[in-house]
């Protein structure tokens, strides 16, 4: 595979891009430059969703070449009893409802000990804002975790967990943040970010935490020495500005922190929850373009990911060649967008994620959390 196919770079390559209007940002994506609000617009509006990919592309190999990571995960949604009752939300419960469940950190260690025969590196545990529970219980299912599981990363809590506990635990921001890592917190992952803009925020996710409160509590995580992810749930009531306006929020942070390590666009599955006759499910082409703006605005973070729970297996396969560079994990067990009617399947074999990654061109690596790499697997017939 030559450099040619790898860049899609030369002459006809830049004719298409520049034939679909966006010479201009082409020049400055040649230069390394940043792209401003209107450029993100324009790349919202551009109808040559292949010159938008193309671009996002170049972005991506120039990073990574034809690396493409994925992990062994396992998910544990450790409850879904939530005081929020946000409109896109379909894993919500309340106390009392019969689908209403809560983990205590022993149930959290026996989910982890059932798979100990899988090479499983990390843990991603979210769940619903429990009314009562008080700040141990956090404390504990992250000591489950890790006493199931001791050398296991425990990638847990989004930024309205971590806002909830700095809240009800009467302690010091210094005193959390030393709690959980003393208790196995490895980092976070991006969720509850939705929609970093206003308008948006008050007519879908009502009393939950706004976008300067996302940021804050992000700025915090941060701050505190933990790495995280970022996303952003699109898809349902947003205009296209808006989501530029959201990344360009996460770029401003990620300039004054540098701690995120991967975006992930979350494609909105709306069944069953309160957005159900609103609109269509994501498309292909909205979902690509998704991926390839967020390769080309978020210039500053390493990592985009296509999730394939969301996107689907075949739309975060072709993903990989739109600019995103990581396709998750396994997963093994995931409620929040089954509760939502996504058609994805709730587990995906190591030999399923190389199959993906390889046919369409690409190397897999298996990763770690933080992106170090565990294994690459150069060679077709290895490890798959
Ligand atoms: O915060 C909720 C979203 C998020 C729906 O950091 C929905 O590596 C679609 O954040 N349709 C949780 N999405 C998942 C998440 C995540 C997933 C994978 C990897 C990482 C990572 C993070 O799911 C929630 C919310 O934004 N969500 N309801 C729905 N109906």
């Amino acid at each position: 595979m030559n450099s040619g196919y790898l860049h899609l770079s030369g002459p006809l390559a830049d004719e298409l891009i520049d034939a679909a209007g966006l010479r201009d940002i082409r020049n400055k994506v040649d230069r390394g430059e940043r792209l401003d609000f209107a450029d993100g617009v324009r790349l919202t509006e551009c109808r040559a969703l292949a010159a938008v990919g193309l671009l996002a592309h170049r972005v991506r190999t120039a990073r990574h070449g034809r690396r493409t990571y994925y992990n062994i995960n396992q998910h544990v949604n450790y409850t879904n009893i939530c005081k929020y009752s946000c409109k896109f939300c379909a894993f919500a419960a309340k106390e009392g409802e019969p689908r209403a469940y809560l983990m205590t950190g022993e149930d959290v260690e026996r989910k982890v000990r059932e798979k100990l025969d899988q090479p499983i590196t990390e843990v991603h545990m979210v769940a619903g804002i429990h009314p009562t529970m008080g700040y141990d219980y956090y404390l504990d299912v992250v000591r489950g975790a890790k006493r199931g599981r001791p050398d296991i990363h425990v990638k847990a809590f989004t930024m309205v967990e971590i806002e909830h506990m700095l809240a009800i635990s009467g302690k010091s921001e210094a005193e959390v943040f030393a709690d959980l890592r003393e208790a196995g917190l490895g980092s976070c992952p991006g969720g509850g970010a939705e929609v970093l803009v206003d308008r948006v925020h008050r007519a879908v996710f009502r009393d939950k935490m706004g976008p300067d409160r996302w940021l804050a509590t992000a700025r915090k995580v941060q701050q505190n020495g933990f790495k995280m992810n970022a996303t952003m749930l699109y898809g349902h009531i947003e205009r296209p500005e808006e989501r530029i306006e959201h990344l360009i929020k996460l770029r401003d942070l990620q300039d004054e922190c540098g701690n995120f390590m991967a975006f992930i666009p979350l494609a909105f599955w709306p069944y069953h929850t309160d957005l159900e006759n609103y609109g269509h499910v994501t498309t292909g082409h909205l979902d690509l373009r998704m991926i390839a703006i967020s390769r080309l605005m978020l210039d500053n973070f390493d990592h985009i990911k296509a999730y394939w729970i969301m996107l689907t297996p075949s739309s975060a396969q072709t993903a990989l060649a739109f600019g995103a560079n990581d396709i998750d994990g396994t997963v093994t067990e995931e409620k929040i967008t089954h509760d939502a009617g996504t058609t994805a399947p709730e587990v995906m074999s190591v030999a399923d994620l190389h199959h993906l990654i390889r046919e369409a061109g690409f190397v897999p690596i298996r990763r770690t959390t933080t992106y170090q790499d565990i294994e690459v697997f150069e060679d077709a017939t290895a490890g798959a």
